[in-house]
């Protein structure tokens, strides 16, 4: 049973070996259950061992009335028949079943490069792990940070689902991409609860979200090597542009598949419940005439508890324009009605959003940077040296609390935004942003260097795309942040397809 939602699960393994077996047990141990095996090998033979494993879990049963020790039963039976039922087919068929689907899977997602067999192979890896982790026939999972490689987070679900991995399914495999987005809906409850713990209205999502949607970002993460005291884990209360992120990859998909069925059935209210989010979440400040945000993490997780973020009030922004865009859809569709309704809403709550759009605010350090969030430039400089992309060496010397109060960023935070919101800045502030942030980037996050090869693109640094490009397959591929033998960074692999597809070959849908 699993600890926390309580599923109770079985799995029930096959095994074949076509040798002489003199002994053979079964054995258990913590968190390990064992088959061992003696036989005699001859030299030079090859034995072959068949191994085959069914699973069921409480999910899997239609009628939630059984009693615990029904559901047990119930799986036990289930998994039995499986397995044996799996034991009796030639395993060469199996073969054949599996080899036919991935074909047909390659022949859809492949993508050939000439001239560079690393980049062909990088991107094969890429496009292999992000369709092994998919959630192909399961709308109520989503992809995990870690994919299905490792323990690593927990299996919790993070932005990196809606912002680097769903690309690739939205382009590839749309109705893949919707099961994706599904989760988000099927998980709303969980985040009209978060926001109402936490005062405000619509829907707060979870920064690490399972299975119900509520919040389970753990509170404490590892040690400061400076203080010798546990680090506090404070993105669960104040990541919060992971709701924007969401709305943001609803559209995406809409964009770019034109399913209107999906917005105005399940997007629009996510779109809207958001955005009456960023509404209760903002303060008026009068002398200012503005709106603002504070107290939040923006994607740079090394800079906590900041006012107005940029990205954060950006994207907060964009979900406030395009829930009105929404309701204006619905409208012309004859659905806004039944659709407002549903949610209690009212026009004076649209005037509401459109005021806070117009007046959020968005604080620049000159004509053309953005910045990060208000004091940014009081922080301390620190120069990056030997630090880039060396997490262990950075915490080494620093403590959490001289960290968070650098000018270092882990990762991309203002650049991750002229890629999201790529039509509202020019070339310009690109390059000037570009200029002023890059060198001050640690990239101590796996899902900044891809993000730095799509804006370097962007703005005509090639040599610096592909050689950010090239960091971003060296995180698995050459273990480059000491972590990959445990787990994958399945963010990553998504940014890896975009670096390609939307950077270097430019595709975008407008
Ligand atoms: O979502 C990311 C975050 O941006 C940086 N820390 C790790 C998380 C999971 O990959």
């Amino acid at each position: 049973k699993t600890k926390q939602s309580r599923h109770i699960f079985g799995e029930a393994a096959y095994h074949r070996l076509d040798g002489n077996i003199s002994r053979e047990s079964f054995f258990s141990g913590r968190r390990l259950i064992g088959y061992r095996v003696e036989f005699a090998g001859e030299a030079n033979k090859t034995l072959s061992f068949e191994k085959q494993v069914a699973i069921y879990t409480s999910r899997d049963l239609k009628n939630s009335e059984y009693s615990a020790l029904e559901i047990i039963e119930k799986i036990k039976a289930l998994t039995l028949e499986k397995s044996l039922f799996a034991a009796q087919q030639d395993f060469e068929n199996h073969l054949a079943e599996h080899t036919a689907v991935w074909a047909t899977l390659w022949k859809q997602a492949d993508v050939r490069i000439e001239g560079d067999d690393f980049s062909q192979l990088a991107i094969r890896f890429a496009i292999f792990h992000l369709l092994q982790m998919a959630p192909w026939h399961d709308y109520r999972v989503s992809i995990a940070a870690k994919g299905l490689s490792g323990e690593g987070y927990r299996g919790h679900v993070f932005w990196d689902t809606e912002i680097f991995i769903l690309p690739f399914f939205i382009y590839m495999f749309p109705e893949t991409a919707q099961n994706l987005l599904l989760y988000r809906y099927h998980t709303l409850p969980g985040a009209l609860k978060k926001a109402q713990e936490n005062g405000y209205e619509g829907a707060m999502y979870a920064w690490e979200s399972a299975d119900t949607g509520e919040e389970t970002t753990p509170k404490f993460g590892g040690l400061d090597l400076k203080t010798r005291k546990p680090i506090r884990i404070c993105c669960g209360e104040l990541e919060q542009h992971i709701s924007a992120d969401i709305s943001y990859a609803i559209w995406h998909y809409y964009q770019v598949t034109g399913d209107k069925e999906f917005l105005t059935d399940f997007g629009a209210e996510i779109i809207c419940q958001t955005a009456r989010f960023w509404k209760s979440r903002v303060d008026y400040n009068p002398e200012k005439d503005r709106f603002e945000i504070k107290k939040v993490i923006g994607p740079d997780e090394y800079s906590e508890s900041v006012d107005n973020n940029y990205f954060t009030n950006a994207l907060a922004q964009w979900n406030l324009h395009r829930a009105i865009e929404v309701c204006e859809f619905l409208r012309q569709k004859k659905k806004y009605h039944d659709f407002a309704a549903k949610i209690g809403l009212n026009d004076e709550e649209l005037e509401n959003w459109g005021e806070v759009a117009e007046k959020i605010s968005l604080p620049r350090v000159d004509d053309l940077v953005l910045l990060q969030f208000d004091g940014f430039l009081q922080q301390k400089e620190i120069a990056l040296s030997s630090y880039q992309h060396d997490p262990n060496a950075f915490f080494s010397n620093f403590s959490w609390e001289e960290i968070t109060s650098s000018q270092l960023l882990k990762q991309a935070d203002v650049i991750m935004l002229l890629y999201l919101l790529n039509d509202q800045f020019t070339l310009e502030e690109k390059v000037a942003n570009w200029d002023f942030y890059e060198p001050k980037t640690l990239h101590h996050s796996s899902l900044s260097p891809a993000i730095h090869s799509l804006v370097a693109t962007e703005i005509g640094r090639a040599k610096e795309a592909f050689s950010y490009f090239i960091a971003a397959t060296e995180i698995d591929l050459d273990n480059k942040l000491k972590n990959s033998d445990a787990v994958l960074h399945a963010a990553t692999l998504g940014g890896i397809w975009q670096a390609v597809v939307k950077g270097f070959c430019g595709v975008k849908v407008k």
